[in-house]
Formats: structure tokens, C-alpha cells, sequence
């Protein structure tokens, strides 16, 4: 007889379990027609898990909740079980990476994600402290992967099974390329990993995110504050099982009623001559005599006083070695912009004709600052450095010209792409 797992079948946390059976050869299976706020909220399942949350198993000897200890149970159920190391010392390592991979990596990953996908209130600075954190556990992890192929040992534990399935929403959900590649040995590790045929077997494919999502307003709980619906009632929910990409509502309980959202204070600054979208309209227009017509309007346009213009250098070029990942890279930078269409402008140059390339950039911002809010919001920030332009410097001047214009050779180089923000 199986053993019957309740949750749906994108749930980060009952792969834990699904991965260990494997490993195991023990024979658990999802429950059928599990439909999340619903089937996890009649009096049945709350007798098994009060607070009403997935994964639960059934045993014969009666339910048990909580992730972690469910897939420990599973292990258990082989003597001497490899998973589990094979020495008291490995043993404590073992259970150390799960509890760090809960506690400060799991925990954190979602104190960003939930917010921005709206299950909880979305507040600046508890996000950049949750990011502060992750980066500190990530830098850890990172540095003890430099050595280590699996977290304990010399093949798959429980450990490994519990960190990648944690990492699995974080790099499917969140954690994009120019974000991870400041950890390439966990980037390795997780590609290595989800590879394994035992992972992948209920993994499936994964694709990493490619950009933050943005922030949307916080949704209602209802699941944990309205009665359950009768199943014949329930909307057909396709999302009902994807509990990976929408962590519920646990976190969402506490929520506030939206807030009037805060002018940006870029709104109150005293009006400018120059208007973004009518040089936005000019850049996109000029097919011919670019230098004439759109770097000629640009300088007649620019208010140094309403705007500054800011050169950014990629801190890391020499882990540019392959020119898609890169110009994915950009791209993703770009697409993070979005939240400053209205007080920015910008261009990014991939340069070299072979690897490592060089991404450079120029860009428009509205006051005499690079907007906080975007430095707050935008990771990609601190992954360039940032200089002033000086414009009185013609030199200078004559850059921004050229980078407006994809002037080529770029500083003696030829360039991969030119990538544009307006
Ligand atoms: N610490 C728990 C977390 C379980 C959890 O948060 N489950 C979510 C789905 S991934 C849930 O059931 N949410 C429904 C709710 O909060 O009512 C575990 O590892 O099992």
C-alpha cells in the first residue's frame, strides 16, 4: 500500500518527500484531486494538520506534518539509509544543512518572494533585509560548495534533497541569472543537482526566472479567513495546484488594507525644461544622420539641472564569457528598469568581439541623484559602478554621445549589441 501524500503536484516542500521516496525505494503517492484552499481546509484534513497547511502524510500509524520531518520519516523507513550519513558527525551535518537551508535560505527566499507576488505586505526595507540575508546565507553556501560537491560526504543526503527542492522555487520563481551568478558554485551545484535522474524524475525541467516579479498589491486571504467552499462550488482553479509559484497564505494573515501609495518624490521636484518622452520620441524617430539630428536634439534638450547622466561599468566583465548569458543578463537589467520608465532613459553596450565582453552604460536620470527607489529596487544596481558626468568635460561629453549613438568601434572595440531603456 502507498504511502499517501496530501498536496498538490507542483509543491516544493512534498518533493522533499517524493525525492526521498525515490531514493528509498519507498512507494509514496499524491493524494488525488488535491485542490489547494479547499481539499486543505475541510475538518478531515484539519484533524490531520490544525493549521490546515500541505504536505501532511498518512501513515499507518497516523498523519505527519511538516516537510522536513515527513521526508526524515520516509528515510527512516530504510535501515542505515545513506541519505541520512553514516556517522554521528555526518548525521549532525546533515541535519545542520537542512535546518540552514529552512531557516536561512527558504525563510528568506520567501520573505521576497511572498510580498512581490502579493500574499503579503510589500515593504522596501524589510525586502532589502530579506535580501541582505539570503546573500549572506547564499555567500556561505557558496563558499563551502567551492570544495564540496554534495553538502555532507560524497553523494546525495537528505541535506542535498532539502536545500535543491528550497532552492528550486527560489531559482524558478525569483533568483535570475544576474543574481546568481555571484554564486557560481551553487549555481553548479543546483544545475548538477536537478539533473540527478532521482530529481529530476520529480522535478521535471527547470527554467530559471528571468527577472524579479514586480511588485503587485497584496491579495486577500481568503483562504485562511472565509469557510471553505463545497468542492462542487469551487472555481476551477489551474493555479489551485501551483502552491510553488504562490506560497499561501500563512504569511498573508497579518495583512494590512493597501495603503495609499506615496508620491515618488522625483514627482515633486521643480518641472524641468526638458522632457523625457519628447527626447524618447526623438531618439526613436531619427533613422538618418543620427549625430545631426538625435545627439544634436539631445544636447539642445538636456537640463542639467532637472537631470543628471551617469556612467556604469559591470563589476564583473571577466565572468562574462558567453555572450547569450550576458546579453540575457542586460536584458533582464532592463526589463527590472521598467519601475523608472517615466524618470529614466538609458543604453547599454555589450563590447568585445570575443569573450570576456564588457557591459557599459549610460544613463538619464531625472534629478541630480540616482533615484533611491531605484537603487532600492533594482538588485542590478550594485552590480555596476556608477559615475557622474561631468559634462563640462568634453570628453566625457563626447562618451555620452557615443553611447546614445552605438558608435562604432566602442572605445577601439567592436560591440555585441547595443541594448536601449526608453
Ligand atoms: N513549514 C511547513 C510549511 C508548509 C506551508 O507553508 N505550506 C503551504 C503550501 S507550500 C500551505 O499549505 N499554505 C496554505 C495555508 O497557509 O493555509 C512545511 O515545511 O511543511
Amino acid at each position: 500500500m502507498p504511502l499517501v501524500l496530501h498536496a498538490g503536484n507542483t509543491n516544493k516542500n512534498a518533493f522533499k518527500t517524493l525525492i526521498t521516496a525515490e531514493y528509498t525505494g519507498v512507494n509514496v503517492e499524491l493524494v488525488k484531486n488535491f485542490e489547494m484552499g479547499v481539499t486543505n481546509k475541510t475538518p478531515e484534513f484539519l484533524k490531520m494538520n490544525p493549521i490546515g497547511k500541505v504536505p501532511v502524510l498518512e501513515t499507518p500509524d497516523g498523519p505527519i506534518f511538516e516537510s522536513n520531518a515527513i521526508a526524515r520519516y520516509v528515510a527512516r523507513l530504510k535501515a542505515d539509509n545513506p541519505l541520512l550519513g553514516s556517522s554521528l558527525i555526518d548525521s549532525a551535518h546533515i541535519e545542520q544543512w537542512i535546518d540552514f537551508s529552512s531557516l536561512e535560505i527558504d525563510t528568506n527566499i520567501l520573505r521576497w518572494f511572498i510580498p512581490r507576488v502579493g500574499f503579503a505586505v510589500y515593504l522596501p526595507q524589510a525586502e532589502e533585509a530579506a535580501i541582505a540575508s539570503l546573500k549572506r546565507a547564499l555567500a556561505a553556501l557558496n563558499t563551502h560548495l567551492a570544495s564540496n560537491t554534495y553538502l555532507v560526504g560524497h553523494s546525495v543526503t537528505l541535506a542535498d534533497i532539502i536545500m535543491t527542492c528550497n532552492l528550486t522555487l527560489g531559482f524558478s520563481r525569483i533568483l535570475s541569472k544576474s543574481f546568481t551568478s555571484e554564486f557560481p558554485h551553487i549555481e553548479r551545484y543546483f544545475w548538477t543537482m536537478v539533473n540527478i535522474p532521482n530529481f529530476r524524475k520529480i522535478l521535471g525541467e527547470i527554467k530559471q526566472a528571468e527577472s524579479v516579479p514586480p511588485v503587485q498589491s497584496a491579495k486577500k486571504p481568503t483562504q485562511s479567513k472565509e469557510p471553505a467552499k463545497p468542492k462542487a462550488q469551487a472555481e476551477p482553479k489551474k493555479e489551485a495546484a501551483k502552491e510553488t509559484a504562490k506560497p499561501k497564505v500563512e504569511d498573508a494573515g497579518e495583512e494590512e488594507a493597501p495603503k495609499p501609495k506615496p508620491k515618488n518624490p522625483l514627482d515633486l521636484l521643480p518641472p524641468s525644461k526638458m522632457i523625457l518622452d519628447e527626447w524618447k520620441r526623438l531618439y526613436s524617430n531619427t533613422k538618418t544622420n543620427f549625430r545631426e539630428v538625435a545627439i544634436k536634439g539631445f544636447w539642445d534638450m538636456y537640463d542639467p539641472e532637472g537631470y543628471s547622466l551617469w556612467f556604469c561599468d559591470y563589476k564583473y566583465n571577466d565572468e562574462n564569457t558567453v555572450s547569450f548569458v550576458t546579453l540575457n543578463k542586460v536584458g533582464g537589467f532592463l526589463q527590472r528598469m521598467d519601475l523608472a520608465r517615466k524618470y529614466a532613459f538609458g543604453k547599454m553596450l555589450i563590447i568585445g568581439s570575443e569573450p570576456p565582453f564588457k557591459v557599459k552604460g549610460l544613463w538619464l536620470f531625472r534629478g541630480q541623484e540616482i533615484p533611491q527607489f531605484i537603487m532600492d529596487e533594482c538588485y542590478d544596481m550594485e552590480l555596476y559602478d556608477w559615475k557622474k558626468v561631468d559634462i563640462n568635460d568634453e570628453a566625457q561629453k563626447e562618451r555620452v554621445s557615443q553611447m546614445i549613438e552605438d558608435h562604432e568601434p566602442f572605445e577601439g572595440e567592436a560591440l555585441l549589441d547595443a541594448k536601449c531603456f526608453k
